[in-house]
């Protein structure tokens, strides 16, 4: 049995003409089932709905064979135990630095003012601001981190961005890119070894099915 781990939403839309390529499809649809375990037209592959940011853990612990996992969720968690074969190039975004309308990002980076940074990125958010020697204090958040600035919260937030229309709408604006971001697969390093023969053409199929 292979198993695939996919969180809801944009990943799961954007990845299924790929296992389409690989002959995999879904027999229900997660947005109306209430299942966590999902079977396919083929006895031998299922898939497992979990938070977008669990599927690394999920597949590091052997739980999952496969899962798409967005960059910015890879690197929060860090890779171990993930052989990550393909960028997929799906639900692809921006992780952006952002402040409200008013604030002068430049001129507080200037004064080497300390600047309090609101997000669910803490890894990503130390390393890009110790890089620039901003010094910060990081505030932990699981969502809406445009909230953050509006309500006294933070200066900053670390967030990722797509048509910008979240900010625009919270009169917010980003000043620094910090990275492109799409989805990549990620395969347990001992599964491919052990599965090889029924994960490789997975991969091969998955590969070119990728729109570039
Ligand atoms: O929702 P949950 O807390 O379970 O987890 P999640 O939000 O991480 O999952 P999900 O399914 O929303 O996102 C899965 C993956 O999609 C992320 O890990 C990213 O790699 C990728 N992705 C692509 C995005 C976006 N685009 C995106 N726009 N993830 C989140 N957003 C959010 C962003 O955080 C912001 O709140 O959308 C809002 C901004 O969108 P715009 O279009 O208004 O700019
Ligand atoms: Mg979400």
């Amino acid at each position: 049995m292979i198993t695939i781990a996919l969180s809801k939403g944009r990943i799961f839309e954007e990845t299924l003409p790929l296992l389409k390529a690989a002959g995999i499809t879904a027999a229900e649809d997660p947005e109306s089932s209430r299942k966590l375990i999902l079977s396919t037209n083929r006895d031998d592959v299922r898939l497992i709905i979990v938070r977008a940011s669990d599927v690394p853990t999920y597949v590091q612990y052997g739980a999952a064979d496969i899962g798409v996992a967005g960059k910015d969720v890879l690197y929060e968690h860090g890779g171990a135990g993930l052989y990550q074969p393909l960028d997929l190039n799906i639900a692809r975004c921006r992780m952006m630095v952002a402040v409200r309308d008013d604030f002068d990002y430049e001129a507080a980076v200037r004064q080497g003012a300390r600047l309090r940074v609101a997000t669910k990125y803490v890894q990503t958010a130390r390393e890009h601001f110790a890089a620039k020697g901003v010094h910060v204090d990081l505030i932990k958040l699981y969502g809406s981190m445009e909230l953050g600035p509006l309500v006294g919260l933070s200066d900053v937030i670390v967030d990722l961005v797509s048509s910008g229309n979240t900010l625009k709408a919270n009169h917010l604006k980003a000043v620094e890119h910090i990275a492109d971001i799409s989805s990549r697969l990620v395969v347990n390093q001992a599964a491919l070894k052990l599965k090889r023969d029924v994960i490789q053409p997975m991969l091969d199929a998955f590969a070119g099915a990728i729109i570039k």
